[in-house]
């Protein structure tokens, strides 16, 4: 065997249920391709890849609804996630905390613990989502931030994020929305809220999730500049006086892949992906509820049902690449590369493991 039949392959997508990642854009591979070797940390020596992470920020703003967006293209949610709780640490006093549900990613215990905040957890309600009536009690003067979380991890539940907001608001904290997952789907459902009517000052959007983009492409969005100045380290020896991101050299890939996935997509294409992985999501959850299952109806593409655990294992064994809520139900993630066919041929060994 030559040294290249030997290679590992990267993960076929046809068994991926599981994932928040999925096969990227072409043109998206593409343009990764060509900006591997680009930092966009240095604008000043490469400047083509800061212009396109420029035009893929107000890109973002226009997907959540957000004229002159601040922000970068980072790694993804968990630097996102991480940064929001930092710069709302830094504009806030000392022992700052931060309130967000308990559903929320545990990126959050990441920034807790890097940035040294409290973190309150508050419980959710019967369709878990945030108990804003729980959330104002763990409030007060010390809130840095309050996260509400639109598309949620384990069940795609989008929290009340304009009552979040009035809760931040008289905590004189920031509201930050972790988007992360459902940013590139929310415009197209009735959700009645935007970045600017909800007054929201921070958002995680990942192009690499539902944004088709290659991985490392994360979104973090700021309304006010001086969210950005509050992350703003100086770097004297680079010819651009300052850096608000976390990472030092970053992805030229990432940036080049979310822009042109961005370009091709945004909003024709996204809103027909959305719908295909919607009626996938609902056509799901209706199987599996014909099949006797209880489930959790999909408000966004992903599907969570209560599975026997001797099902479970047999549908892994079967190569299916699925994976568990804490509270063990089985979630479907409907990315773009979960097709109609692969639900057929998911739910018929699902038939055969019964
Ligand atoms: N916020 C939300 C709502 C998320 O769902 C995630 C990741 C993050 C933040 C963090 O994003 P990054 O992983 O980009 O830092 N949610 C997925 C999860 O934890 C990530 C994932 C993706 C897991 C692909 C597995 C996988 O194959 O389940």
């Amino acid at each position: 065997m030559t040294r290249a039949e030997t290679r590992p392959a990267p993960q076929e997508f046809d068994r991926v249920l599981s994932s928040m990642c999925t096969d990227p854009h072409p043109a998206a591979r593409d343009a990764a391709m060509r900006f591997l070797a680009d930092n966009p940390g240095d604008p000043a020596t490469y400047p083509a890849v800061s212009d396109l992470e420029r035009e893929a920020v107000a890109m973002l703003g226009d997907v959540v609804g957000l004229d002159d967006p601040h922000g970068y293209v980072g790694s993804g949610g968990t630097e996102a996630n991480i940064q929001a709780v930092r710069a709302a640490r830094n504009l806030a006093d000392d022992d700052a905390n931060v309130v967000a549900p308990e559903s929320a990613h545990f990126s959050f215990q990441k920034a807790a613990d890097v940035l040294d905040v409290e973190l309150r957890l508050a419980e959710l309600d019967d369709d878990h989502r945030a108990d804003v009536d729980h959330v104002t009690d763990l409030a007060d003067d010390d809130t840095a931030v309050v996260v509400g979380v639109a598309g949620t991890t384990e069940f795609g539940r989008v929290d009340p994020i304009p009552a979040l907001g009035d809760v931040a608001e008289d905590a004189g904290a920031n509201l930050h929305v972790d988007a992360a997952w459902g940013g590139f789907v929310l415009p197209f459902t009735d959700h009645d809220w935007d970045f600017a009517d909800a007054a929201v000052d921070t958002m995680t959007i990942d192009p690499h999730k539902m944004g088709q983009a290659p991985v490392p492409a994360g979104g973090f969005l700021a309304r006010d500049p001086e969210t950005l100045d509050a992350l703003s380290i100086r770097t004297p020896y680079l010819e651009s006086d300052t850096q608000p991101t976390l990472g030092g050299t970053r992805s030229g890939a990432g940036v080049a892949g979310a822009h042109a996935a961005l370009d091709e997509l945004w909003r024709d294409g996204y809103r027909d992906q959305y719908e295909t992985s919607q009626a996938n999501a609902d056509y799901l959850a209706s199987e599996l509820d014909d099949r006797g299952y209880d489930v959790v109806d999909p408000v966004l593409p992903l599907v969570a049902t209560e599975l026997p655990d001797r099902e479970f294992r047999a549908l892994r064994d079967d190569g299916w690449r699925i994976s568990r809520t804490a509270s063990g139900e089985l979630r479907v993630v409907c990315m773009p590369h979960v097709t109609r066919e692969m639900l057929d041929s998911f739910l018929a060994d699902l038939d055969r493991s019964r």
